[in-house]
């Protein structure tokens, strides 16, 4: 049959459904995703940094790590060309590109470092996020940056956090689109700690710092985003989950939650409701933890759909900064973007094709019989129609044949980074 009779066939159905296909169309294609610069080089940067630390780790040696800015901008227009609808890019502070010989290092960053990351994004009509980077620098060689009881150490991770303030307003100011701002810091401990409250007191008075530096909120929203455990700080971070969501709440930064931060049974999608009653604004990295916080690549699996249908259901997309946040070294990496992207995607897509009314209407009426039928029963439904038929309005693959550009794209490019 052909494509457009099967989508025409899909849309029926839905529509039996009370669900429109076009809408749940044109309503993907307008919501952006953050793609994380991060991906295509292991978070390397472009610091000649050797070892990635923080507690983080991207395992794997899969050829073709991009080296240079030309060559992680190359790799992201790949990628990009690949994914349907109009996006943004995560860049990270360690991914300055400095020109005509200068250089700076993390506390004296100023916007014309990004001059390049700008001219990119307005090229593509891309909106830009930025992060702080509070790790792999000689400075939070002892674990600790913005909690630490070095005032030096402390100073320097504000300044820091305030150079990040102005590189952000210069993003959105040349952008025209808002700049997401986030805060992670890595500080914890190993083991059992003498004093949990003191590193958060710290942490909080250098928050206070960077954000009484000033920044306008109409260009820029700051989140802050929490973790539970990292490789070698297993027993305590300082910027725990409670921290993070009474500070935002506190301050009016935007609560950051990455799938991968939480207890192994916590999910996310149980957080989002609750946030939203209360947050005007809530972020989120999808990311997808394999028994530790692994950053494996994001899937179609249970609990990013099931993260897509709490945004969806408390028509909260526009309230809501969406980020990936991932970095697997053992595989293609622009094959690794391009399925986050595309699965993150067609999570939100069945969450639009999904009934809400319909489904809430039968567990308030206590019917749960039908409820958990119904639910099984659209797990089946053709969104696999809409969703190619999606992508070729928006002029990429509408199936696997993406792989063989990529595969085409590893063979003409990857030989010359060896
Ligand atoms: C680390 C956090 C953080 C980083 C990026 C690179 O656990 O998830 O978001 O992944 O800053
Ligand atoms: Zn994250």
């Amino acid at each position: 049959m052909h494509n457009k009779m099967i989508y025409e066939a899909a849309r029926e159905r839905y529509a039996a459904l009370g669900i429109d296909t076009e809408k749940a169309i044109s309503t993907l294609l307008a919501t952006p995703i953050s793609m994380h610069c991060w991906q295509g080089d292991d978070v390397r940067g472009f610091e000649g940094a050797t070892a990635l630390d923080g507690g983080i780790q991207a395992t794997g040696n899969y050829p073709g790590a991009a080296r240079t800015p030309a060559e992680l901008m190359q790799d992201i227009d790949r990628a990009l060309s690949l994914v349907p609808g109009k996006h943004r890019l995560n860049i990270h502070a360690n991914y300055a590109v400095f020109e005509n010989g200068e250089h700076a290092d993390r506390d004296a960053l100023l916007p014309r470092h990004f001059a390049a990351w700008v001219r990119f994004a307005k090229e593509r009509g891309l909106g830009l996020d930025f992060n702080p980077t509070f790790f792999s620098h000689p400075m939070a060689a002892s674990g600790l940056t913005l909690s630490s009881p070095d005032d030096n150490v402390r100073e320097f991770w504000i300044r820091h956090g305030i150079a990040c303030l102005r590189i952000s307003e210069y993003f959105a100011r040349e952008t025209d689109k808002k700049c997401l701002m986030n805060i992670w810091i890595p500080d914890g401990y190993k083991d059992t700690p003498a004093d949990r409250q003191g590193p958060r007191r710290r942490f909080a008075e250098s928050l206070d710092r960077i954000l009484g530096a000033g920044y306008d909120r109409d260009l820029v929203a700051v989140s802050l985003e929490s973790k539970v455990f990292g490789i070698g700080v297993e027993s305590y971070t300082v910027g725990s989950a409670e921290f993070c969501l009474e500070y935002s709440a506190k301050h009016g930064l935007v609560p950051l939650m990455d799938n991968g931060h939480y207890h192994p049974t916590e999910v996310v999608s149980d957080k989002i409701p609750s946030m939203l009653l209360f947050a005007d604004n809530i972020a989120l990295h999808v990311t997808r933890g394999v028994r530790w916080d692994s950053d494996h690549v994001v899937l179609f699996d249970d609990e990013t759909r099931e993260i897509a249908k709490e945004v969806v259901r408390c028509n909260a997309l526009d309230r809501t900064f969406l980020a990936l946040d991932y970095f697997d070294a053992s595989i293609n990496r622009i094959a690794a973007w391009v399925i986050g992207m595309r699965n993150l995607e067609k999570a939100l897509l069945n969450a639009l094709l999904t009934p809400h009314e319909q489904l809430r209407a039968l567990q308030d009426a206590g019917r749960f019989t039908e409820l958990l039928a119904a639910h099984e029963e659209l797990k089946t439904l053709p969104m696999g129609a809409v969703w190619e038929e999606l992508c070729t309005r928006a002029g990429v693959p509408a199936d696997g044949s993406w792989m063989d550009a990529v595969k085409q794209y590893e063979k003409d490019v990857f030989p010359t980074r060896s």
